[in-house]
């Protein structure tokens, strides 16, 4: 059990780094992450330009959650120098908009990219979050289980087996819905 003084000695934020498409739901999941219950900063969230910074304290811990801007115009230029947005992260999370799945295969080539940029020595956490996994998610001719399961076989296959990661499906429609994908 930590203490109040091994928490206050921890001066030290987690850090966690938050990386998708445009429209993937990271500012969504940053504002969940907050704690923040008003539903107007769901509703239409500003696409984020570039990358954002949050710092908050939740449960005696200090998180800063690094928004990474997914529209096109800044998906690249992360690559010019990732280390300065990974440097000394607890973890990265890659989201994925389930229900978008026209744009399943360029989530996959941004996923191979970024796991390519990755210092494998670092051994740093990282979760792909298919997200938009709404409980009353609505399959039809387009969304159904075979192309949920296709596309997270396709996944599994995009990262090399030797790299470690967690698979979830992720909802901003529960209090907290969080279930194992592998
Ligand atoms: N159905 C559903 N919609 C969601 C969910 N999470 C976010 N959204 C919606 O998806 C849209 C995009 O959310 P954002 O959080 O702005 O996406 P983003 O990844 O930060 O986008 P960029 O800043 O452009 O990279 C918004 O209209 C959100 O309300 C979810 O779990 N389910
Ligand atoms: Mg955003």
């Amino acid at each position: 059990m930590k203490t109040l003084k091994t928490i206050e000695s921890a001066d030290e934020s987690i850090k966690i780094v938050l990386i998708g498409l445009d429209n993937s739901g990271k500012t969504s999941i940053l504002s969940c992450l907050k704690g923040i219950k008003r539903i107007s900063a769901f509703n239409s969230p500003m696409p984020t330009k570039g990358l954002d910074v949050q710092q908050f304290e939740s449960l005696h811990s200090k998180y800063a959650i690094w928004d990474l801007g997914g529209q096109q115009a800044y998906l690249d230029d992360y690559f010019n120098d990732f280390n300065k947005y990974v440097k000394g992260a607890n973890k990265i999370i890659y989201v994925i908009d389930i229900q978008n799945v026209k744009r399943y295969e360029i989530a996959l080539e941004y996923l191979e990219k970024v796991i390519n940029s990755i210092d494998k020595k670092s051994n740093i956490d990282f979760s792909v979050f298919l997200h938009k996994f709404d409980p009353d998610l609505v399959f039809d001719r387009d969304l159904n289980e075979k192309v949920i399961n296709n596309f997270i076989a396709n996944i599994k296959e995009t990262i090399p087996p030797e790299f470690i990661y967690s698979l979830y499906k992720t909802t901003i429609y529960a209090i907290f819905e969080k279930s194992t994908a592998l």
